[in-house]
């Protein structure tokens, strides 16, 4: 214990904290511009150190990213053994860490809370931290530090899996722990492979083929426009992908007028793509391929592209896999009856609930953040979350994977196999492909590409699944956004008081009205986001709540 304490304090004090930072691990870890970010990034690597060493020493992941922020950020966050987002139980501890002003400080932070979680500290228990890093300048040196952070901790070794998109590292880490290949090339055969069997599981002759197997895809400069490169050589001659803004040969910049944020946020057309190429069926993902969203130029005046969103995304999974159960349940099978679930936040527009109520899904809604989705969508025996972003992914339970797996079997056998059969195999195809551990651009990707050739549809086809409420957002920069509070998925403000009832007296002078405030996780305002039944009824709404939130605070 004494030799850990000194070996603990001499690497920290090579890390000091800049003055005047103030980090705390929100909804996607700690972000800062990446040249203030050393000692944040060395504690965090004490922080998984310990965190595997908690949980038995299980890998666990750590990711050097700042996903869609300018490209001289960058940031650092924790994947627990099962891939998912470190609990929420220790993003305290992970604050105090960071915020520790020297490293005698530190380490009494680190020594009360291993001896409060009863860590086993100080004893050679070898124990893994899965690195991975964006393509980020600054994300080399912060590599360094996380990894002299690592080897502070007894026991701890730090494996470097390169430079992967945000999602491969948690599936990697997932993977690790279930004890099967976590390699990239594993995650691309993975992939290529489901998608494969997927598209052979297409029905022959559709009714409608309007599905044109071309599709272009916004990189974002980043490591996904790379990696979907790499992932090409793998896929079935079915599918054409164009990728622009792939981040080669210092093609752009990095998430600047590119990327799905971008896309999503400006409604606009990204770098790289023009009116040329109106009408095609387009994506993008964000700076660490965690969110994508679907994208039409229109060639019209002034209405520059169609968007199809997270929630559109979120509705096509939804339509498929209620099929394929329906399916199930018609031969049937117990699986059929699965407990199946979607997962938004009050971002999602109002229409895309509707239209998934109106299929007969349950709907359920949680604060902003993947962790609060993710944990939500674990609750059902299929579960899809997605945030209107493009961040989403579906989750299989092991009681579902169980029972499909018999039938899989059968059809093996049994070739070609009920219409009950073939739904099974999609779904456990399916179950394959998406990944389990987070969302991932990726993986969404090819699973839309392979919805649209099952059923013939184009963007368009697609996009008209309902027609999105006018919605804007808007932020109000403030002084101090932690004053702000809300309960009911963010739906409600809590204090300051008196705030919610000004927000409900101007929505209630719009028709289909809604609007909700929040204080950002990643940026210094409160949001505001409204929707009503024309554009400038929603403009209108927003303006006023933001000059009641300005006013308030
Ligand atoms: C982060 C979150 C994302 C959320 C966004 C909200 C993760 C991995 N990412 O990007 O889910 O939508 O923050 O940002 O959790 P905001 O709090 O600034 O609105
Ligand atoms: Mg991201």
């Amino acid at each position: 214990m004494e030799q850990q304490r000194a070996i603990l304090l001499r690497c920290a004090s090579g890390f000091p904290l800049p003055p005047g930072v103030k980090m705390s691990y929100g909804t996607a870890g700690f972000r800062a511009e990446g040249m203030t970010l050393a000692s944040t990034v060395f504690r965090t690597g004490v922080l998984a150190a310990l965190r595997s060493l908690k949980m038995g020493s299980a890998a666990v992941g750590l990711m050097i990213t700042a996903s869609h922020n300018a490209v001289g950020d960058n940031g650092v966050k924790v994947a627990d053994p099962s891939g998912s987002m470190m609990t929420q139980l220790w993003e305290p501890f992970a604050d105090a860490l960071a915020g520790a002003p020297t490293a005698e400080d530190f380490v009494r932070v680190v020594f009360e809370f291993v001896d409060e979680e009863k860590i086993p500290f100080g004893v050679a228990r070898p124990s893994e931290i899965l690195l991975g890093r964006d393509t980020r300048p600054s994300g080399e040196a912060l590599l360094e530090a996380a990894k002299q952070g690592i080897a502070a901790v007894v026991g701890a070794v730090a494996i470097d899996m390169g430079i992967l998109t945000t999602p491969q590292l948690h599936w990697m880490v997932r993977r690790r722990n279930e004890g099967r290949g976590a390699s990239e090339d594993e995650y691309f055969r993975q992939l290529s492979d489901s998608f494969r069997r997927l598209m052979d599981l297409s029905p022959e002759g559709t009714l409608r083929n309007a599905y044109d197997p071309s599709v272009w895809v916004d990189g974002a400069n980043g490591v996904g426009g790379e990696k979907l490169g790499e992932l090409m050589k793998l896929l079935p001659a079915g599918l054409a992908v164009h990728v622009r803004n792939s981040g080669k040969d210092g093609e752009g910049i990095l998430n600047d007028g590119v990327g799905a944020d971008f896309v999503q946020k400006e409604k606009a057309i990204p770098h790289g793509f023009s009116t040329s190429d109106a009408g095609r069926r387009c994506a993008s993902l964000d700076g660490d391929a965690d969110r994508l969203v679907y994208f039409r130029i229109t060639g019209e005046e002034g209405r520059k592209i169609d968007l199809t969103d997270g929630d559109k995304i979120l509705s096509l999974f939804s339509l498929f896999i209620k099929e394929q159960l329906a399916k199930l349940e018609e031969g049937g099978e117990p699986a059929g009856r699965a407990r199946l679930g979607a997962v938004q936040t009050a971002y999602a527009n109002g229409a895309s609930t509707e239209f998934l109520r109106r299929m007969g899904m349950e709907v359920a809604f949680t604060p902003t953040g993947v962790k609060h989705l993710h944990e939500k969508a674990s609750e059902y025996d299929v579960g899809i979350y997605f945030e209107a972003n493009g961040h989403g992914t579906v989750l299989f339970s092991d009681k579902f994977l169980r029972e499909l797996e018999p039938l899989n079997a059968e059809l093996a056998t049994n070739h070609p196999g009920s219409e009950s059969q073939k739904a099974a195999l999609r779904l456990w195809e399916v179950s394959q492909l998406i990944n389990q551990a987070v969302g991932d651009a990726l993986s969404g990707f090819l699973l839309v590409e392979a919805i649209l050739r099952h059923k013939g549809w184009s963007i368009e086809d697609w996009n008209s699944l309902y027609q999105d409420l006018p919605s804007r957002q808007l932020k109000v920069k403030v002084a101090d956004r932690s004053v702000v509070t809300t309960a009911n998925a963010e739906t409600q403000v809590v204090n300051p008081p008196g705030l919610q009832e000004a927000i409900d007296a101007e929505t209630a002078k719009y028709p289909n009205g809604r609007c909700f405030i929040r204080p950002s996780g990643t940026e210094d305002v409160v949001r505001v986001y409204a929707e009503a039944a024309t554009q400038e009824a929603a403009d209108g709404l927003a303006r006023a709540v933001a000059l009641e939130v300005g006013r308030s605070l």
